[in-house]
C-alpha cells in the first residue's frame, strides 16, 4: 500500500518498490569521439518542499514562471547548499533515520524540484535520437522534459537513461526533475554514511547518430603461458574495433589473439583502440587480464594477488557525494603513493570517472553494487528486502546497471552484490544474473559466510587470531568455503587515531595462501565543512537519531590531508621489504610485489649520528622477480658516532617519473641502528640546599613543602608529576556493541582521569632530593606508589621515577610517565631525535627516527574528534624552546598548547585554544591503539599492564 489521498498529485512510484519506469536498458558508459553531447550540469532553479506531494506537477510545464526561486548546484545535494534554508544533512550508521514500515517512508519527505532550461548548441545534428543520461540521483526522481513525463527511476548511484530525441527543441527546452530523498530505493541504500539527497553526479544530454553503438563488451583476457592477449568486442550494432598497436583490425564479435602486455594493477597496461559503428567512433581503453578462481585461489594472470586495498566512500567535505575530476584523481594518486593496490567501491559503484583513473594507474577494484538493508538487523532481519520476491526486480536492477555500467573497465576484477545485507534469495538472484552475464570476474558479498553465492570467503573486523585460524584452513564451515581464498572486505577501523595492529595483520595475510589480503575501513572522514565547527559530525545539525563521529572513520581527513593511519599503512603494506642483513654488513631486499620486477626503483643508503644524516650513496641492489631476494653489501663504512648512536636508513625511490609519483618518490625503507647511543650522564654530585620555602639543587629549584620542581635554570616549570590519563581515542572508548572489555569505559570507571596525588614524604640526603607520593583515584583501593628521585652534578638534573603498583589492578594504563607545564613561548621550536611521526606501539610501523624539528602546534594530528595523538615514540631526546630532556630508556614525547583534560573534553577542534603553558609529556608507556572502534581491541603484547616501572629522564638547558 502506498500514500492514497483525494489530492492529485501522482507519487505512487515514491512508495513502490519497483525500480521505476521510461528508463532505458542499462548499458556500457563511454565517452564517444564524436557524437554530440550537452553537460547540463551547472545552476539549476529549485524549489524545497516538505512533503512528497505539497506541490502539483505544473512547475514542469513549458512556459512556468520559476523566476522566483533560489538556485542549486547541479551536481549537488540541497541539504549542502542554501546555507540552512534547504534542510540540513542526517548522519546514521545503519539505522534507518524513519520507522521501518517497507515500503513506506514518512510524509514528512523533502523533495526538491529542480528546473532548468536549455538550447541545442549550434551544430547539434538534425538526424539521430537523443539520450538524457543521470549518473546519479538520491533517491528517486521523476522526469519530465518540455512538459512530457518521461519516466521515474530509483538506484541512487546507478545510471538512467531516457530516449528523448522526439521531445527536443533547438532552444528553450523545459527539464524539470523532482527528486524525494524518501523512497522505497531507501530502504536499499542504509549505507553507514550521510542521507543526502540531490541529483548528485552529472546531468547529460547524449546526441545518438544513426547507426551509433548502444552496448557492447569488451572481453579482453590473457593467457599467462602463451603470452597473449585475446580480445573480442560483442556489441548491439556490428561495427570493427581496431588497435593501431596492435595492428588490430576486426569485426565485432571476432575474436583476435595477439601477443600483448598483460594489465595488472602494477603494471596497467593499456591498450588505445577504437569501436566503429556506422554512425559513431568510439574509443577503448583495452587492459588484457584474466580473473579466474584456480587451485582455492584468486589469480589475476595466473598469479595469485593479495590485496592491500581500502574502502572508498565517494567524499568531499564540501559537496559530500558530489565529486569532480581533480579530487577523484586525488584519491588514485593518494592511493598509488600510498602503496594501496585496491579499492572496494564501498557500498555503491562510483562515479564512472573513478574507474578510468584505476583502469589508467592501476588499482584492483571490487566494485560493489549500491545495496544494504542493513537497518534491518534492529527487527532480526525480519522484512529484509532481499529475502523478499517482491523486491527481487529492484535488486536485479541494481545488479544489472553497475554490471553493465562498468563491465569494460579492466580494474575491475570483482562485483561485490552489496553490503550489510543480510542473506536472502534476491542476492542469489543477483549473483546468478551476474554470472549469467559475465563470467570474466568473481563474484564478492560479505554477508554470505557460507559462500552459497560467491567466489571467496568474505569478513569484516576478524580478529588476528581468527584469521590466522582461516589461513591455516582450521574455522571449519562448509565444504565450498573451505576451498575459498579468505579476504578482509573491511578492516582496520580507521577512526580517530589509528588503526592499531596492522603490521600484525599483514604477517598474517603474508604468511597464508589463502588469506589474499584486505581492505581497510576506510579511506576518508566524511566530515562536513562546518563554520562552527571546522568539521561537521553526526548530531551537529540536530538530526533526531544520529552515530555521531563513526562517520570519521578514513585515514585522510576530511580535507584529505593523510593521517598518520595512512602513512602506517603504506608502510606496512610496503612492496619491497628491506631489512638488516648478516654481521659483515648486508642488507636483505626482498621484492613483495606479485607482478613487477625492482628495475624502476633505485636504493639510497646513508648513515645518520645522533639521527643526523652524513651523506647518501646508492646501494646496488638487482632487478629481483616478484617473490625474489638477494643480500646486498653496504656501501659504505659506519663513520664513528663518538658515543653518539649511529644508525642506517635505506631508502627505496623510484628511479624514474612515473604517471603517480615523480622520480625520488620514496615507496619503501628500513632503518638499523649499528652503534647504540652511549649511557647518559649519571648527573650526581651535587648536595641539594634548602632554605625557607626552597630546595636549590644544581639549576633546578623546588617547592621545599611539596617537592615540587619549579624551575631549570631560567625556565619555569609547572606541574611536573606522574601521568597515567590520556584524552580517550575513539578505539579506547570502542563500540557499544563490542562485547570485549573497553579500556576507554573502564579507564573512565576507576577514576583514572581524576588521580589524586598523596604527598608521604620530602627527604633531603647528601646527593638526592627524594619526593615520595601515592597515586590513585578516589573511592579505590588501588594505587601506584610513585618516588621521584632528583640527583645533579651542577648543570644537568637527573629524574628517577620510580612506579610500585598497590592493589588488584585489571585494566592496564592509558599512559604512565610525567607531564610538566613549560612557557608559552616554547611552544615554537621543538627538535627530537625520535620517530618523526605519530606513533604508539601498535601503530609504530612508520616511525622513521631521525631528528626533527617543528612548532608545537604541528605536532598535533587533527582528528575531527579531539583525542589522545601526536606521540613520537623511540625518543631519545627533545628539546622543548630552552629546556633539553634525555630519556633513558627512551620515551614517547607530547606536546600541546592544551592539558589533556581540555582534549579529553573537546568535541570538535574548534573546542581547543592555546593557553599560557606548552604541556608536555613524557612517557615511559602507551596503550596500543587496536581497532576496537568496531575491530579487535588491543593484541596483548601492546597493552601497557599495571606493573612496576622505573625510568629516568635528564634535564639540562639549551644555549641560545
Ligand atoms: C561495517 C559496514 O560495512 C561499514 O559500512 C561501516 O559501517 C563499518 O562497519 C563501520 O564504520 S558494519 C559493522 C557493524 C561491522
Amino acid at each position: 500500500m502506498s500514500l492514497r489521498t483525494t489530492h492529485s498529485v501522482d507519487v505512487g512510484h515514491v512508495e513502490d518498490v519497483s525500480p521505476g519506469s521510461g528508463a532505458l536498458p542499462p548499458r556500457a558508459w563511454y565517452a564517444s569521439s564524436d557524437a554530440d553531447s550537452l553537460s547540463l550540469n551547472g545552476s539549476w532553479r529549485f524549489r524545497l518542499s516538505a512533503t512528497a506531494d505539497a506541490e502539483d506537477e505544473s512547475f514542469a510545464a513549458e512556459g512556468f514562471d520559476s523566476g522566483g526561486w533560489p538556485e542549486v548546484r547541479v551536481p549537488g545535494h540541497w541539504v549542502l547548499q542554501g546555507d540552512g534554508d534547504f534542510g540540513a544533512p542526517i548522519y546514521t550508521n545503519h539505522r534507518y533515520p524513519f520507522p521501518v514500515d517497507p515500503p513506506r517512508v514518512p510524509t514528512q519527505n523533502p523533495t526538491g524540484d529542480h528546473l532548468r532550461t536549455f538550447d541545442l548548441p549550434d551544430g547539434w545534428p538534425a538526424g539521430g535520437g537523443a539520450v538524457l543520461r543521470f549518473d546519479g540521483v538520491e533517491s528517486c526522481a521523476r522526469v519530465w522534459l518540455n512538459g512530457t513525463d518521461i519516466g521515474e527511476f530509483k538506484g541512487s548511484r546507478l545510471a538512467h537513461e531516457f530516449a528523448v530525441g522526439h521531445l527536443l527543441k533547438e532552444s528553450g527546452n523545459v527539464l524539470a526533475v523532482r527528486v524525494h530523498q524518501w523512497s522505497a530505493g531507501s530502504y536499499l541504500e542504509d549505507q553507514d554514511q550521510w542521507w543526502l539527497p540531490g541529483i548528485f553526479r552529472d546531468v547529460t544530454l547524449l546526441h545518438r547518430p544513426a547507426g551509433s553503438a548502444l552496448d557492447f563488451f569488451v572481453h579482453a583476457s590473457y593467457d599467462h603461458l602463451e603470452g597473449t592477449g585475446t580480445l573480442r568486442v560483442d556489441s548491439d550494432v556490428d561495427g570493427r574495433v581496431s588497435v593501431p598497436e596492435l595492428d588490430i583490425d576486426v569485426a565485432t564479435g571476432e575474436s583476435v589473439t595477439v601477443p600483448v602486455r598483460p594489465w595488472t594493477a602494477e603494471t596497467p597496461r593499456l591498450y588505445d583502440g577504437t569501436l566503429v559503428t556506422e554512425g559513431e567512433r568510439v574509443p577503448l581503453r583495452i587492459g588484457f587480464r584474466t580473473v579466474v578462481l584456480a587451485d582455492g585461489l584468486i589469480k589475476v594472470n595466473g598469479t595469485a594477488v593479495l590485496f592491500k586495498g581500502v574502502n572508498r566512500h565517494e567524499w568531499h567535505p564540501e559537496t559530500g557525494r558530489a565529486l569532480d575530476p581533480e579530487t577523484m584523481r586525488e584519491d588514485v594518486l593518494l592511493m598509488k603513493r600510498h602503496n594501496i593496490n585496491a579499492v572496494r567501491t564501498s557500498h555503491y559503484p562510483p562515479h564512472p570517472a573513478f574507474l578510468d583513473l584505476c583502469d589508467e594507474y592501476g588499482l584492483w577494484v571490487i566494485d560493489e553494487c549500491d545495496l544494504e538493508t542493513h537497518g534491518f538487523t534492529e527487527q532480526g532481519w525480519r522484512d529484509n528486502p532481499v529475502d523478499d520476491d517482491r523486491w527481487t526486480p529492484a535488486l536485479l536492477d541494481r545488479a544489472s546497471r553497475m554490471v553493465e555500467r562498468d563491465k569494460n573497465h579492466p580494474s575491475i576484477v570483482v562485483w561485490s552484490l552489496g553490503n550489510e545485507a543480510g542473506t536472502g534469495r534476491g542476492l542469489t538472484a543477483m549473483a546468478e544474473w551476474i554470472r549469467g552475464r559475465d563470467r570474466s570476474r568473481l563474484i564478492h558479498y560479505e554477508g554470505d559466510w557460507n559462500c552459497r553465492d560467491t567466489d571467496m570467503y568474505s569478513r569484516m573486523y576478524a580478529d588476528h587470531a581468527e584469521v590466522e585460524r582461516i589461513g591455516r584452513g582450521l574455522d571449519g564451515g562448509p565444504l565450498k568455503r573451505r576451498q575459498l581464498p579468505f579476504i578482509q572486505c573491511e578492516y582496520g577501523h580507521a577512526m580517530g587515531n589509528g588503526p592499531g595492529g596492522l603490521a600484525d595483520y599483514q604477517r598474517i595475510f603474508e604468511a597464508h595462501d589463502r588469506i589474499q589480503g584486505g581492505f581497510i575501513w576506510e579511506w576518508i572522514d566524511h566530515g562536513v565543512k562546518d563554520e562552527r565547527f571546522g568539521f561537521a559530525y553526526g548530531g551537529d545539525f540536530g538530526e533526531e537519531l544520529h552515530d555521531g563521529n563513526f562517520v570519521c572513520d578514513g585515514l585522510l581527513f576530511p580535507d584529505r590531508r593523510p593521517s598518520p593511519g595512512l602513512v602506517e599503512y603504506k608502510k606496512v603494506i610496503e612492496p619491497v621489504r628491506i631489512e638488516g642483513g648478516d654481521a659483515s654488513g648486508t642488507v636483505r631486499v626482498t621484492n613483495a610485489y606479485d607482478f613487477a620486477d625492482l628495475s624502476h626503483l633505485e636504493f639510497e643508503f646513508s648513515y645518520q649520528v645522533d639521527g643526523f644524516p652524513t651523506g647518501a650513496h646508492w646501494l646496488t641492489v638487482p632487478s629481483l622477480g616478484p617473490g625474489e631476494s638477494a643480500e646486498v653489501k653496504l656501501p659504505a663504512t659506519a663513520p664513528d658516532g663518538q658515543g653518539e648512536e649511529v644508525q642506517w636508513t635505506v631508502r627505496a625511490l623510484l628511479a624514474e617519473d612515473t604517471p603517480w609519483a615523480g622520480r625520488g618518490h620514496e615507496v619503501a625503507w628500513a632503518q638499523q641502528t649499528v652503534t647504540p647511543r652511549g649511557p647518559l650522564p649519571a648527573a650526581t654530585g651535587t648536595r641539594p640546599a634548602a632554605d625557607s620555602d626552597r630546595i636549590t639543587l644544581g639549576p633546578a629549584s623546588f617547592d621545599a613543602r611539596t617537592g615540587v620542581l619549579r624551575t631549570i635554570g631560567t625556565t619555569d616549570v609547572t606541574g611536573l608529576r606522574l601521568d597515567v590519563w590520556r584524552a580517550t581515542t575513539d578505539n579506547d572508548d570502542g563500540a557499544s556493541w563490542q562485547d570485549d572489555v573497553r579500556n576507554g569505559v573502564e579507564w573512565r570507571k576507576l577514576g583514572l582521569h581524576r588521580m589524586q596525588h598523596r604527598l608521604d614524604a620530602v627527604e633531603l640526603t647528601d646527593d638526592a632530593l627524594t619526593v615520595r607520593t601515592r597515586v590513585a583515584p578516589a573511592a579505590r583501593d588501588v594505587g601506584l606508589r610513585t618516588v621521584y628521585r632528583w640527583t645533579s652534578d651542577g648543570t644537568r638534573l637527573r629524574l628517577t621515577v620510580s612506579v610500585t603498583p598497590e592493589g588488584d589492578w585489571t585494566v592496564p594504563l592509558p599512559r604512565l610517565g610525567i607531564r610538566l607545564g613549560l612557557p608559552a613561548s616554547f611552544e615554537e621550536n621543538v627538535t627530537w631525535f625520535g620517530s618523526g611521526g605519530e606513533a604508539y606501539p601498535d601503530t609504530g610501523a612508520a616511525a622513521k627516527t631521525l631528528q626533527w624539528h617543528t612548532s608545537v602546534e604541528d605536532l598535533q594530528t587533527p582528528y575531527v574528534r579531539p583525542q589522545e595523538n601526536g606521540a613520537r615514540a623511540d625518543v631519545r631526546w627533545a628539546e622543548v624552546g630552552y629546556l633539553r630532556i634525555e630519556g633513558d630508556p627512551e620515551f614517547w614525547f607530547t606536546a600541546r598548547q592544551w592539558t589533556t583534560e581540555q582534549l579529553d573534553a573537546a568535541r570538535h577542534l574548534t573546542d581547543l585554544t592555546p593557553g599560557d603553558t606548552v604541556w608536555v609529556n613524557l612517557d615511559h608507556g602507551q596503550q596500543g591503539i587496536g581497532s576496537q572502534s568496531c575491530g579487535p581491541g588491543v593484541l596483548p603484547q601492546y597493552r601497557l599492564r599495571v606493573r612496576p616501572a622505573e625510568f629516568s629522564f635528564v634535564f639540562s638547558t639549551v644555549d641560545d
